[in-house]
């Protein structure tokens, strides 16, 4: 048995069915040996972003696993992993590497010392003896302690070395291990939370990767305290829910930023608080209380008064009893009047966007098109993401999912095009479910050939194209607002073009024009037909250059 094989074995044990890559490494066709099916993706980011989407539809047994060349493969290969690490989502990154006799020669790049910093573990198997040590502390770093990537650089030499008879037969599987904070923290965080005014809960992926939304709500019903989720949290509390405030990213509705904003006490449940400029702020003089797997998360951007480390599920738990035991098990419920102050500011906050959100206005705004996908899509059976620019802050306050993992809220960095690999990534996870990315045409030039990777790997997705020929996001007049009106108007510089659905068609997908408000819904259902049929489907639909956000 070579390296190669060994680590494709552990692969095999440890239930990964397939990875994304692309050439060259000899690891591939290993892996392709012992039956894990090598999908093969148009560029390296979408192959770790393909891995990311995959990772965020499960909890922390199950991976994506990406592998690529060392050199260039491993260069590229970091928009995706930057992303992954700051969104702390766990995947296993097997890359090539320089030989060991050129190990630290300049300028030879080795993955593993370079994405230090954007990964929570990275290690190069020096030696074919090493190979389980480094795999059993890859797996243990994916599935304990800080969330997030972890990089495994095989040399290009070590790879293909024979190991000593037996290495495979020493490697066993590392488990998830949970734990939950003290009793003692939790009773006072109970304490606090039934003591406070205004309390408000703020969700976060943790939620998600704990599978703790029943948990979740459970807390919020019995406490009749509103439920905020993050971005990246988004779809861990339903959201049509009477306690539900909405999620956001710099948008968000009304009820959430007047609760964010007010609120005496704040309770972060799987959330590390991590400020960005794509969340809501949290202002100054609350009382905060944290619950985190990530121990070094508390009291990192925030003073935190009662930090809980641990499993978000487990946390919640041991929350409810708390309740229980201090307020008996009806808790509050029907004591309180939030849901009613939540759906009065609903109304408000919608009596301003609901003539945007049904407009016939043409070119199409983007508020019309999350109008339609609100009333088209069978939630249930749909997995929806945005990309960056404004179809995230646009979508963000407007589209409310109702079922865990049935929306993907990425980006603390942010990578344009993440859209498409990712939701190839989720529909492999996920494959009865209908798969929608909602892009910009800028966003389209940085991943839009993974549309052929959608044909061509049978994994049928959806992408939205909102094409307004250039970029939303700076609609401002001057520099100091993030807009280039010079270089626009000079030298064109922020406008695009294309024709997608002729782009998609020359793939094999089905390309569909919409430039009609009237004609969103039924390219929808087409579409979910058009996937259940295995075809892989672009909407390009013409739009404006959408200024307007919910932002407070
Ligand atoms: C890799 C990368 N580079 C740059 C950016 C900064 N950026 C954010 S949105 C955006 C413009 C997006 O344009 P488009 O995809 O057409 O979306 P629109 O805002 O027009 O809807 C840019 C350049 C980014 N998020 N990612
Ligand atoms: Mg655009």
């Amino acid at each position: 048995m070579k390296v190669n094989d060994v680590v494709a074995a552990i692969l095999k044990k440890e239930g990964v069915e397939w990875v994304s890559c692309f050439p060259s490494n000899a690891l591939i066709e290993a892996v392709s040996e012992v039956g894990i099916r090598p999908i093969m993706f148009r560029h390296e980011r979408g192959v770790v972003m393909s891995a990311d989407g995959y990772s965020r539809m499960n909890t922390r047994e199950q991976f994506g696993v990406a592998i690529t060349q060392g050199h260039a493969g491993a260069e590229n290969a970091l928009g995706g992993i930057a992303q992954a690490y700051s969104d702390n989502i766990p995947i296993l990154y097997l890359s090539g590497g320089p030989s060991m006799s050129a190990y630290s020669v300049k300028p030879n790049f080795s993955p593993a010392r370079e994405y230090g910093s954007v990964s929570v573990s990275a290690e190069v198997i020096y030696q074919p003896d090493l190979v389980v040590d480094v795999m059993r502390r890859a797996f243990h770093a994916l599935r304990n302690g800080r969330s997030g990537p972890a990089i495994v650089e095989i040399p290009d030499d070590v790879g293909e070395m024979d190991v000593p008879e037996g290495t495979f037969d020493l490697y066993v599987s590392p488990k998830r291990h949970k734990f939950v904070p003290q009793h003692s923290d939790i009773k006072e965080a109970v304490k606090i939370l039934l003591g406070a005014a205004k309390p408000v809960i703020w969700s976060g992926k943790g939620v998600l990767m704990s599978q703790a939304s029943e948990e979740l709500r459970e807390l919020a019903e019995l406490t009749e305290i509103p439920v905020y989720c993050t971005m990246p949290g988004k779809s861990g509390f339903d959201q049509k829910h009477p306690l539900a405030l909405g999620s956001g990213s710099a948008a968000t509705s009304l009820q959430a930023r007047t609760w964010i904003q007010d609120s005496d006490v704040l309770l972060a449940i799987g959330s590390s608080l991590t400020k960005t400029l794509y969340g809501q702020p949290i202002p100054d003089g609350k009382v905060i209380i944290q619950s985190v797997e990530t121990v070094e998360d508390i009291n990192k951007e925030y003073s935190v008064t009662v930090g809980l480390p641990g499993d978000a599920k487990l946390t919640l738990q041991a929350l409810i009893d708390e309740v229980k035991s201090q307020i008996g098990n009806d808790g509050r419920k029907g004591q309180t009047d939030t849901a009613d102050q939540i759906k009065e500011l609903n109304e408000k906050w919608l009596s301003q966007w609901n003539e945007i959100l049904t407009s016939d206005e043409k070119p199409i705004n983007y508020y019309r098109v999350i109008h339609e996908l609100e009333n088209t899509l069978d939630k249930n059976n749909s997995i929806v993401t945005h990309d960056a620019g404004a179809p995230r802050d646009t979508i963000m306050p407007f589209y409310n999912p109702t079922l865990p993992n049935s929306y993907i809220g990425w980006g603390k960095s942010t990578h344009l095009g993440y859209g498409i690999p990712l939701m190839i990534g989720a529909k492999m996870a996920s494959p009865n479910k209908f798969c929608l990315n909602f892009m910009g045409d800028g966003a389209f030039g940085m991943s839009g050939l993974d549309i052929e990777t959608s044909v061509r790997a049978g994994v049928p997705i959806t992408t939205i194209v909102l094409n307004n020929g250039g970029m939303a996001t700076y609609p401002g007049k001057t520099r100091d607002t993030g807009a280039y009106p010079n270089a626009l108007k000079t030298f064109g510089t922020t406008k695009v073009s294309g024709s997608y659905a002729k782009i998609a068609e020359g793939m094999g997908a089905v390309g569909i024009t919409v430039t009609e408000p009237s004609d969103i819904s039924k390219a929808l259902k087409e579409a979910q037909q058009l996937n259940a049929k295995g075809k892989t489907v672009l909407i390009d639909i013409h739009v404006n250059l959408e200024p307007r956000r919910s932002i407070f």
